[in-house]
């Protein structure tokens, strides 16, 4: 049975997003008893629960009201909600605060060589990417057919291995995609991590507690800039 007196956070277990989401509610004061691999960790003065798992999956498990807290990228969350939407599934959640880390941007890219005149000149092309439902919100809105070639790592090789004409990948330096021969054309969306919670109501304990610790993040991302 799962303890439904504790608040239950959803964080990134392993990557990008995990040092800063526990040094953030470290900062906040929290005691975290982190065991080397374990899916949770326990909060040691307070009754919350860390969910350490995989960036994509902290969306859904807000949305299902599995957790009540998580820090994701907009990218992961903005791709769930399309998602959901086009199956017309469940996807209560509200956006809390913006954090100060995960900053990154969507873009399309192109071979430099590729004689690139506006999203147009990839009609009925095929674009590698890990965020289908972005790219065909942005394809959509102009009109534009095209072919996706769904990948989940290694987006920016698509192209020199034939697998797509053009791809739309996170960048945040550039550096990738000038490794790879590629150009960025357009910027399709921005992002960066967002704390978010679950609809529905918390009942007082967990509201109160919430509160805290929402007042707690303020009071450590002002203290930051
Ligand atoms: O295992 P898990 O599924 O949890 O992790 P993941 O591998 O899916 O995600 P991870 O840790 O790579 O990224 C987590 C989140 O960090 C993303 O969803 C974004 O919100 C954010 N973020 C910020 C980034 C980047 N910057 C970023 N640069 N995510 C990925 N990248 C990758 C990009 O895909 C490309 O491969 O970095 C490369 C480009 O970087 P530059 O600096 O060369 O442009
Ligand atoms: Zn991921």
């Amino acid at each position: 049975m799962t303890d439904n007196t504790r608040l239950r956070i959803a964080i990134q277990k392993k990557g990008r997003l995990s040092d800063e989401s526990k040094a953030l509610l470290k900062a906040c004061g929290l005691k975290i008893n982190m065991k080397g691999e374990s899916l949770i960790a326990h909060v040691e003065n307070a009754p919350i629960d860390l969910l350490r798992v995989r960036d994509d999956d902290i969306p859904g498990l807000i949305m299902d009201g599995v957790c009540d807290l998580g820090i994701v990228g907009e990218n992961v969350l903005e791709e769930e909600l399309l998602m959901r939407q086009r199956a017309n599934e469940k996807c209560d959640y509200v956006p809390l605060q913006k954090m100060a880390f995960g900053g990154c941007r969507l873009s399309l890219a192109v071979d430099k060589e590729f004689d690139y005149q506006g999203p147009e000149s990839l009609a009925g092309l095929r674009i590698a990417t890990t965020y289908p439902e972005l790219l065909r919100r942005y394809f959509d809105e102009k009109g534009i057919n095209f072919d996706v070639c769904l990948l989940s790592g290694s987006v920016e090789v698509a192209p020199r291995a034939g697998l797509a004409d053009a791809i739309c990948d996170l960048v945040s330096t550039g550096a990738t995609l000038e490794a790879n021969g590629l150009v960025e054309t357009d910027v399709i969306y921005r992002s960066q991590a967002r704390l978010i919670r679950r609809g529905g109501d918390f009942g007082d304990d967990k509201q109160a507690l919430l509160d805290k610790l929402l007042t707690r993040m303020q009071g450590v991302m002002q203290a930051k800039e």
